[in-house]
């Protein structure tokens, strides 16, 4: 064959059968909620294109992101990086190291120039041109900088890429800034989460692939995984409607699966869709094991107050906490009636979240 295999041929060449690439593609049209129409057009495009390159850099994080892309269940990271993607550069999963590593690097970036896809996890140190960060003699802010010249589009994975997140903390002791802050002039997808569920990143790159750029929120999110807050779909929202909540992490309302939200869940103002999705292919959730929600997909979450106090103790900085916290202590008191402004008030915040501009522009 004297042209690149289709990303069917790639599955038919590992052993697979075109039944077997249906099923990934099913799988990855339910995960996107595609009506069945939209299903058929996945299969047909993506079995049809070559293997589109990806260039995966990292920066300053804890390479959670990576770990949790690792346990993606469908599509998992097998089917993503052997049928789907040429993942030509990812330091972490690579075997080629030092100068062979770079030189594969800059020499997909030539045969793939204007075409490739960068996807970036942590943060990226500004000030000194970089100094505080630097890989194999050259800074991540050159790299990014570079790499993103030739990408199609670039793909921020996890809260540090996306919104500087916890490198980012105060007093941001190495100038960190989210890839948006540097790269302004290519189609940016920020995938948040400290770290991502990994279903949203495999499903994020199959959809990108497809059909381009998903519909996004204010904060250049996905709107299908990032529409709803973790309080929207929360399965002890039933008990916050009661103004029933756990006290302490072992009284009596915590073993009996009260709301969390006086310990200090950030539910209410957090974009994210652990609570469907859930985590390891959708055995449980951090609610779900007892914890309440730290926020984790939203800008700055790390600086915006303490994650053991409720919103309504005023610690979480901003008006969408404030405003969210006042209803909620109104909850608490007088159940049912007060619930129904907490909920009027979380679409008032709701709104003024989705036309914000992300924090830093
Ligand atoms: Fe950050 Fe990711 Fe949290 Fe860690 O790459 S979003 S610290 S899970 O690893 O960037």
């Amino acid at each position: 064959m004297d042209r690149e295999p289709t990303i069917l041929e790639s599955f038919q060449q590992q052993g697979m059968s075109r039944r077997s690439f249906l099923k990934f593609c099913a799988a990855a049209a339910s995960l996107l909620a595609l009506p069945a129409a939209r299903a058929a057009e996945l299969a047909e495009k993506l079995g049809a294109m070559p293997r589109p390159t990806v260039i995966y850099l990292s920066f300053q994080e804890c390479t959670g992101c990576l770990e949790s892309l690792t346990r993606s269940f469908s599509p998992t990271i097998e089917h993503l990086i052997f049928d789907t993607i040429s993942l030509a550069y990812n330091d972490t999963l690579q075997a080629a190291a030092g100068e062979a590593a770079e030189a594969a690097r800059e020499e997909a970036m030539r045969k793939a120039w204007g075409k490739y896809v960068l996807v970036v996890d942590g943060s990226i140190p500004a000030p000194l041109d970089g100094a505080y960060c630097v890989i194999g003699g050259k800074s991540a802010l050159a790299s990014v900088q570079e790499v993103a010249k030739g990408a199609a589009a670039v793909i921020a994975v996890g809260t540090c890429a996306a919104f500087g997140g916890l490198p980012m903390a105060a007093p941001n002791p190495t100038g960190a800034v989210a890839v948006q802050d540097l790269i302004k002039n290519k189609p940016l997808i920020n995938i948040s989460g400290c770290p991502p569920i990994p279903e949203i990143i495999t499903g994020t790159i199959v959809y990108f692939l497809t059909f381009g750029v998903p519909e996004l929120d204010a904060h250049h999110r996905p709107k299908v995984f990032y529409g709803n807050t973790i309080h929207d779909r929360c399965y002890r929202r039933p008990f916050y409607d009661k103004g029933l909540f756990a006290k302490t992490f072992d009284d009596a309302g915590a073993r009996n699966g009260w709301c969390l939200y006086e310990l200090g869940c950030k539910g209410p103002t957090t974009y994210n869709s652990c609570a469907t999705m859930k985590w390891n292919g959708g055995t449980s959730f951090p609610i779900e094991s007892g914890h309440g929600c730290l926020g984790c997909s939203e800008p700055q979450f790390w600086d915006r107050g303490d994650f053991y106090k409720p919103l309504s103790a005023g610690l979480w900085h901003g008006s969408i906490g404030e405003d969210l916290g006042i209803a909620a202590v109104a909850g608490a008191v007088l159940g049912g009636a007060a619930a129904l402004t907490a909920r009027h008030r979380q679409d008032k915040t709701r709104t003024e979240t989705e036309t914000r501009k992300p924090e830093g522009k």
